[in-house]
């Protein structure tokens, strides 16, 4: 058994539900570890009828607390992103373990799910709103921002902790309750972090603000889309899956916030210094096993410089070191599951069938667990395989004549997320940032288009679903807005000029 299963309390069967106690009754889910196919533990998943329960008693919760002040509800998640620091090592290492991310990677998600703690806590004495001028004598308007309810969290495999924290955090400050759904490839590592929020909010008598349920898609993630008690389903995961989210939650007329799939492209331009585009191409392909949302999937080449950069991507690729994840040098970890190798798998193949030309990689790596090379395909425009986020180290690299060209190629997909351009010059970088350069949520110079910071917001365009999550302003989403003007006139004005005498 390791370590640091033991010291987080999660080596056993574990209950999956919890509004402050643990409970649940339904069937047993196993975790297994993607390096070795092994079992990690059980999770006992929770039924509908537990489901309800954790609804009874996230609303009863929240009419305690949306009176708490926000600078007050800020100190207890200042309390856990101490308690999460405390943790840090440990968590980083199940994350390593039961996803499959290298530890550095690991840990850097426990980071930055530490730094939208310390956001959060800075936007608990903020949460502004505007005041404006009233057109009529004597009268105040502004606008004030309240608790929204609970809301619902659901999150994806490949961020099991960060995602959770990024609309945790926001929405407890804010004076949301909340109950997370998380991905039933990784409960353990959702449990463990649920078990840090739950003593911070005993120790400081608000159990069942952050709340959990571990269960199937099918009816537990299906009741809580249905339900009315949750006016905000915040979402992380497939297109096909935001759209049956946003199709449910608007009939109700719900809200949601959705970040979806990507399909991330880097354009280099012939005048980008390749000492900064290489390692981020790298990385943004090749980290996490190209299972971030922000993973660089597309790559956009002058031509006068495409030949030497694939040569040197090639001789790159080859030092990758794959293997476990949780041994320090390794690079690459594996794939979630073997699903995923066989859809990368299915992916090579429909990229050869369209012409596409596999420059290294593309195949299964001969070791047990869910391995595989990862892959550069020399693509052209008319594939159909290069529209579709594959959740797997590929690399479709493309020629492209000029940055122009690049930039209609990189917005000619449905997907939004995120985008990149090296150039050291400043107009192709202008070019790039401006309203007919990228299209997507994020863009950025000469920076890779994996690893956002928390302090921006984060989400996509078109099919990524349009939400933002994190920083600057996507704390709106989670509260509700009013609009107050207050008469300290001794006379009834009508707006807009309106004479109604009685
Ligand atoms: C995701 O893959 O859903 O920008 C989140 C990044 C990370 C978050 C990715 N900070 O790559």
């Amino acid at each position: 058994m390791r370590d640091f299963l033991r010291r987080l309390g999660i080596e056993d069967v574990n209950p999956g539900a919890t509004c402050g106690e643990w409970f649940s009754s339904g069937e047993e889910l196993a975790s297994y570890c993607p390096t070795d196919g092994g079992l990690i533990a059980k999770v006992r998943q929770a039924t509908e009828e537990d489901y309800d329960r954790v609804v009874a008693k996230s609303a009863e919760v929240f009419k305690t607390w949306r009176n708490v002040p926000a600078p007050a509800r800020g100190e207890i998640v200042r309390q856990l992103g101490l308690k999460m620091r405390d943790h840090k090592k440990d968590l980083g290492r199940l994350v390593a373990y039961e996803m499959g991310k290298v530890i550095s990677e690991g840990e850097g998600e426990i980071q930055e799910a530490i730094d939208i703690a310390d956001f959060a806590v800075g936007l608990s004495r903020q949460l502004y709103g505007l005041t404006m001028h009233s057109e009529r004598p004597g009268h105040r308007m502004y606008e004030q921002w309240h608790p929204l309810g609970i809301i619902g969290i659901v999150t994806a495999f490949n961020f099991p902790a960060a995602v959770w924290a990024w609309n945790s955090m926001i929405a407890a400050v804010c004076g949301d309750t909340m109950i997370w759904k998380p991905s039933s490839k990784v409960p353990l590592t959702a449990i463990a972090m649920q078990k840090l929020a739950n003593d911070v909010f005993a120790d400081n008598g608000y159990e069942g603000v952050m709340n959990l349920v571990i269960g199937r898609g099918s009816s537990v993630g299906e009741r809580m889309l249905h339900d009315r008690n949750i006016p905000l389903i915040s979402a992380t995961g497939s297109c096909r899956m935001g759209r049956r989210i946003g199709e449910v939650v608007s009939q109700r007329l719900g809200r949601t916030l959705l970040e979806l799939g990507g399909n991330n492209a880097i354009v280099v331009a012939e005048d980008a210094d390749l000492r900064l585009a290489l390692p981020a191409v790298v990385f943004g392909a090749v980290g996490t096993a190209g299972q971030r949302c922000t993973s660089t999937r597309r790559l956009f080449i002058e031509k006068s410089i495409f030949g030497s950069l694939t040569e040197k991507l090639v001789t790159a690729y080859k030092s990758i070191r794959i293997g476990d994840p949780l041994e320090e040098e390794t690079h690459m970890g594996p794939l979630i599951d073997d699903g995923a190798v066989q859809e990368m798998m299915d992916a090579i193949e429909a990229a050869k069938k369209e012409g596409g030309e596999v420059l290294c990689g593309g195949g299964k790596v001969d070791r047990p667990g869910s391995f595989v090379e990862p892959t550069i395909i020399k693509a052209h425009p008319d594939m159909k395989i290069v529209r579709d986020e594959t959740f797997a180290p590929i690399l479709y690299v493309f020629e492209v004549d000029d940055v122009e060209q690049a930039i209609e190629m990189q917005n000619s997909v449905d997907q939004g997320l995120s985008s990149a351009i090296f150039t050291t010059n400043v107009m192709s970088a202008e070019t790039f940032l401006s309203a007919r350069g990228s299209d997507c949520g994020i863009a950025n110079v000469n920076i890779g288009t994996s690893g956002a910071e928390i302090g921006g917001a984060f989400g996509g365009e078109k099919d990524t679903g349009g939400g933002r999550e994190a920083g600057s302003d996507s704390w709106k989403t989670y509260m509700r807005r009013q609009t107050c003007t207050i008469n300290w006139s001794k006379d009834l004005p009508l707006a807009q000029g309106v004479k109604f005498d009685i």
